[in-house]
């Protein structure tokens, strides 16, 4: 008698669920290396609302935030084999693992963030997408992530003040052909371990933006940022290319209805976050450098296209590409 009433509820239960379509399809763990209070951590938590409200509770999404997944590089990887679903990830690591990423790497390749999101969403944007997929890496939206620019304890206004500081850049090559190129010792360094480095003099100068200079606490540990901004590097929602496409065709595109809303969210939060860091780490004593021809800087980074290009000549398309773009 309890078995067959066990048993016609739960059919009872089965056929309910379907009704509603509440069954999970899926439950993904995100990776997030920033804190509370860095545009990107508010940007992913949307993500997975807005993925659980798109899929009518389906797809279900935790994020884990502040890196405690492991580092960037590890994490990507993850993803890569599925051990991690999906992340908020920069394009610097990435280069190592899919070459057509690594277009985003190469200084000064953007004029200008808006510029910078032409070419991702445009023809350059579909082939690195693509390839990147192909690596089980597969974006679903862009990020802001404004310039990257220097910070040391003194202010950099030439080439010549980069020369034989110790420079932290996150890992990929192409960073520390960039830092050779001024003179410099580059540091390939996970990122939570940059602030002690600056602190204990392991390294004297990084460079990131504004929000990362403040979320991590590297203004209390340097005194002059410097307006190089010679790297504008988007950053992906990025998910394990297999979990996304067992998806239904219906899963697939809520959820990458809903990293696009939660992409547009993060660029009205990065806008008002940006211009909030800056000032608020002027207002704890930073001195904000402009830096008034930036010519030399371009001039001498040139050298990293030269070498990155003689070995890679199946980039000239795609650098040619984003260069052509208005
Ligand atoms: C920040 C990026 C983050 C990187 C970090 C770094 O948002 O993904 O890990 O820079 O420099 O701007 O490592």
């Amino acid at each position: 008698m309890y078995k067959k009433l066990s048993t016609q509820l739960l059919g009872a239960a089965t056929a309910l669920s379907l009704l509603c379509g509440a069954a999970t399809a899926a439950e993904w763990r995100a990776w997030n290396i920033h804190n509370d209070g860095h545009p990107n951590t508010g940007a992913m938590d949307r993500f997975a609302e807005l993925t659980a409200e798109k899929t009518n509770g389906e797809v279900k999404i935790e994020v884990f935030h502040g890196g405690v997944l492991g580092t960037q590089p590890d994490a990507l990887e993850q993803v890569r084999i599925g051990a991690i679903d999906v992340g908020n990830f920069s394009m610097g690591p990435i280069g190592p693992m899919v070459n057509e990423a690594n277009l985003v790497s190469l200084p000064f390749i953007f004029k200008s963030v808006p510029h910078m999101f032409r070419v991702m969403e445009g023809e350059a944007g579909d082939i690195i997408s693509k390839a990147m997929a192909a690596e089980n890496l597969l974006p679903l939206a862009w990020f802001d992530a404004g310039a990257r620019s220097f910070y040391a304890q003194k202010a950099i206004n030439t080439p010549a003040d980069v020369e034989g500081l110790k420079v932290r850049v996150m890992n990929n090559n192409l960073y520390t052909s960039m830092i050779s190129a001024l003179g410099g010792n580059p540091s390939p360094m996970a990122f939570s371990e940059v602030q002690q480095a600056l602190k204990t003099g392991v390294v004297d100068a990084a460079e990131n933006n504004f929000p990362s200079y403040k979320s991590v606490g590297h203004f209390e540990v340097t005194k002059n940022y410097s307006l190089s901004e010679h790297l504008i590097i988007p950053e992906c929602i990025c998910v394990n290319t297999a979990k996304f496409e067992a998806l239904s065709a219906d899963m697939q595109a809520a959820v990458k209805a809903a990293a696009q809303e939660a992409a547009l969210y993060q660029r009205e939060l990065w806008a008002v976050d940006t211009d909030k860091a800056r000032k608020d780490v002027e207002a704890a004593g930073i001195s904000v450098n402009e830096i008034a021809d930036k010519t030399p800087f371009q001039e001498a980074m040139a050298a990293v296209y030269d070498e990155y290009l003689a070995a890679n000549p199946d980039m000239k398309t795609l650098v040619e590409l984003a260069q052509s773009t208005e």
